[in-house]
């Protein structure tokens, strides 16, 4: 059982609700593994085809808990090998899709980790501020990573050079967020996504999501090479077969995630 952390199942989805809203779901050690052990079961069960992941109360996360790091003699580096590093990667090697549901304030290794999400639906009362630069550090957790890559390497140095927090709003604008929605029925059209996302092809996602983040590493002919060796995957499932005999019959595809 989890003390930091929520998780629940249901209708395909895995809920990972971050559960300590009286410190803005702030990170601790325990949480980052507890994150980090969600994931690895997420990825593991079957009957999970998406994962959504949120924050308790009225914040999403607001980086580490500065409560841990104020006494002076931090080992920076260690901690990031220790607990971020591994839970960052673990987003990655989690080859089903998973939704950031951006509920509040998404601050620091907060706001990295909701880039570390394959897709980030936000409530319109959420915010993102990217605070390293506040308290004089780098964006870590992969936030000199995806940052640049989602929203371009000049609004990048900005939003971490300014440490200045932008809406949701403005967050949509520059693609930093998918979708933004009312936060009086957030919780219900986030799940609502998630569970479109569920009833999709999950092996057929998994491999997109591999491939892609592999292809912002590769070259183009390393990529079409990937891109071959997962069509055979891709091709080879249950839910391809199933998404061509629905078109030719034109009918509604049933995939089952195999
Ligand atoms: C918090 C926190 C928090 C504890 C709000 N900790 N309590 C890696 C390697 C090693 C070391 C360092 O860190 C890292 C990774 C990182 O994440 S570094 C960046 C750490 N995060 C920040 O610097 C963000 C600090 N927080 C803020 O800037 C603001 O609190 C935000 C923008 C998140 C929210 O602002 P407001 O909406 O104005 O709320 P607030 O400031 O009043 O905070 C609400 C409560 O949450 C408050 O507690 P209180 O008891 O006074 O109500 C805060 O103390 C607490 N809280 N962030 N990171």
């Amino acid at each position: 059982m989890y003390e930091t952390i929520l998780y629940e199942v249901s209708e395909g989805v895995a809920v990972i609700t971050m559960n300590r809203p009286e410190k803005f779901n702030a990170f601790t050690e325990q949480m980052n593994k507890e994150i980090t052990d969600a994931l690895k079961q997420a990825q593991k069960s079957p009957e999970v085809r998406c994962i959504l992941f949120t924050g308790a109360g009225r914040a999403f996360n607001a980086g580490q808990d500065l409560g841990d790091v104020s006494g002076g003699n931090v080992d920076f580096g260690g901690f990031l090998r220790k607990r971020y590093n591994p839970m960052i990667l673990q987003f990655q090697k989690t080859e089903k899709p998973i939704v950031a549901a951006i509920n509040g304030v998404a601050a620091g290794a907060g706001m990295s980790v909701a880039l570390a999400c394959d897709i980030r639906l936000a409530s319109d009362k959420a915010s993102l501020v990217n605070a390293f630069v506040n308290i004089g550090l780098v964006p870590d957790s992969g936030g000199c990573y995806f940052l640049p890559r989602i929203v371009g390497i000049g609004k990048a140095l900005e939003l971490a050079m300014t440490g200045e927090k932008i809406s949701a709003e403005e967050a949509l604008r520059i693609g930093l967020v998918n979708q933004v929605y009312p936060a009086d029925s957030f919780q219900e059209a986030a799940m609502a996504y998630a569970r479109k996302l569920a009833s999709l092809p999950t092996r057929g996602i998994g491999l997109i999501k591999r491939t892609m983040y592999k292809g912002l590493e590769m070259g183009l002919e390393e990529t079409l090479e990937y891109e071959a060796f997962a069509q055979d995957a891709a091709g080879s499932t249950e839910d391809h077969k199933e998404g061509v005999t629905a078109f030719m019959e034109k009918r509604a595809p049933r995939f089952t995630g195999q």
